[in-house]
C-alpha cells in the first residue's frame, strides 16, 4: 500500500472502531502479547529527560510544517476541532517495562496528515517537543489506526508527567518514538535522527524483535 491508501484505510478503520463502541475490547494478557525481554507493569512509570515544560493552553501551539502543501499552526482550540477518537493499545518502553491496555484519546495522526497535505516526496517525520526532546519516524509507520496525538489517558486530560497537553502515541514501536509535550511535526524527504536515535538507540525500534540498539 502507498501512504495515500494506508491513510485512507486507517481512516476507515478509525470510523469502524468508533461505530463499534469507540475502541477494541481489552484483550486477555498472553505471553505472545509481551515482547521479548519485557516485563508487565501495572503502574505507569514516567520516563523523560526530567524537564516538565508547563505551557498554558492559550499559549500552546502545534506546528505542522516541512514538505506540506498546507502548513498548520494549531492552537489548543483548533486541535479540539478535529474529531476525537479513543483507542486501547499496549505501551513498551525500551527500559523493559510494558503496560497493557492503555486507553488513549485524541486526534488520529491521519487526520493531521490529511489536513496538512504532505508533498509526495515527504517520507519521514521529525517530532520536536517543548522539552527539546526529538524523535523521528518513517511516515508509513504513522498511518496506522492506533497512532494518535493523545490529549487524554483513561478518560482524563494527560498529566504533565505523561506529556500534557498533547503527546504522540505510536504503540507498535518502543515508546521513545512517542514524543510527549508535542510542539512540532515536520515532514521530511530524508530521515533525520532524534534524541535517542543519535545516542545509539535503534532507528526502527520494533519491540517484538528486541530492536533496542543501533
Ligand atoms: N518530550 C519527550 N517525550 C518523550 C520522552 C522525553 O524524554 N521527552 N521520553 C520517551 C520515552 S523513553 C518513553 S519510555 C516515553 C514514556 O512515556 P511516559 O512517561 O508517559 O511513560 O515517552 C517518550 N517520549
Ligand atoms: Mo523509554
Amino acid at each position: 500500500m502507498n501512504n495515500e491508501e494506508k491513510s485512507n484505510s486507517a481512516k476507515q478503520r478509525w470510523a469502524e472502531k468508533r461505530r463499534a463502541a469507540g475502541f477494541r475490547p481489552r484483550e486477555e494478557p498472553s505471553p505472545a502479547r509481551l515482547p521479548p525481554g519485557q516485563h508487565l507493569t501495572r503502574g505507569f512509570p514516567v520516563l523523560d529527560l526530567g524537564i516538565k515544560p508547563e505551557v498554558a493552553l492559550e499559549d500552546w501551539r502545534l506546528t505542522v510544517d516541512g514538505l506540506v502543501g498546507n502548513r498548520l499552526e494549531l492552537t489548543w482550540e483548533t486541535l479540539g476541532g478535529f474529531p476525537r477518537h479513543d483507542d486501547i493499545s499496549d505501551f513498551h518502553c525500551v527500559t523493559t517495562w510494558s503496560k497493557f491496555d492503555c486507553r488513549w484519546s485524541g486526534v488520529p495522526f491521519v487526520a493531521i496528515y490529511e489536513w496538512a497535505q504532505p508533498l509526495p516526496e515527504a517520507r519521514f517525520v521529525f517530532f520536536t517537543s517543548y522539552d527539546e526532546y526529538t524523535t523521528n519516524l518513517p511516515l508509513g509507520k504513522l498511518l496506522d489506526d492506533d497512532v494518535l496525538i493523545a490529549t487524554h489517558f483513561e478518560g482524563r486530560p494527560l498529566t504533565l508527567d505523561h506529556g500534557a497537553p498533547a503527546r504522540m502515541v505510536v504503540p507498535k514501536l518502543y515508546a521513545w518514538k512517542s514524543a510527549k509535550f508535542l510542539r512540532k511535526i515536520e515532514f521530511l524527504a530524508e530521515d533525520r535522527l532524534g534524541y535517542w536515535e543519535t545516542r545509539s538507540f535503534s532507528n526502527t525500534a520494533d519491540p517484538f524483535t528486541e530492536d533496542r540498539y543501533a
